[in-house]
């Protein structure tokens, strides 16, 4: 079969990731490679649905997402995770449970302000009307990454563009 890696998707709430790691996996299906998505609506319901938005839990789902993703890429499956994994000290740790070269970061760039401008979910509006405690980038920190292996500009360029540009990135790395 296939070699396994974990694109994990990284940026603020409404920037894409799901969007996104969803539209690569459809393109990577096609091309017969074995693939998985993790997002919120798929571990935050069940795995982490003890966990909620305090540094502690945040910390604790990607520690958790990152430990079932290693088990999905060592099964030869290209896991893709979307969360918003703000702290770059946890993006790390996860880097580190994996050999180099497997772990592909790609940061999903769309400002703050083009996110809260689309608020697909309402999120960002009750956010700003204190109803949600500590929302990343509003009342909680994103921590940009400083080297991901990939940015795509979410915010700003067409989804068949960014699926391209990642699609791009893992024929250059040998994954794909
Ligand atoms: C950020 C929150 C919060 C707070 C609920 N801060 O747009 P969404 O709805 O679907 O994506 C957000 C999701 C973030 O969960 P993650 O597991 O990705 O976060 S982390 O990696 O930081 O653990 C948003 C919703 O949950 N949401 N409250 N306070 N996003």
């Amino acid at each position: 079969g296939h070699r396994g890696a974990i694109l994990w998707f990284t940026g603020l709430s409404g920037a894409g990731k799901s969007t996104l790691a969803h539209a690569v996996e459809e393109e990577l299906h096609q091309n017969g490679y074995r693939t998985f998505v993790l997002d919120g609506d798929n571990i935050r319901h069940g795995l982490c649905s003890d966990l909620g938005f305090t540094p502690e839990d945040r910390i604790e789902n990607i520690r958790r997402v990152g430990e079932v993703a290693k088990l999905f890429m060592q099964a030869g499956i290209i896991v893709l995770t979307a969360f918003i994994s703000p702290y770059r000290v946890e993006r790390e740790r996860v880097r580190g449970l994996v050999e180099h070269g497997d772990f592909i970061e790609i940061y999903c760039d769309s400002p703050v302000e083009i996110c809260e401008s689309r608020d697909v979910k309402g999120l960002y509006k009750k956010a700003r009307a204190g109803l949600i405690p500590e929302f990343t980038g509003i009342s909680s920190p994103y921590e940009t990454p400083l080297n991901p292996e990939l940015i795509v500009s979410t915010g700003k360029t067409s989804l068949e563009s960014c699926v391209q540009q990642v699609i791009d990135e893992l024929k250059l790395r040998g994954i794909i």
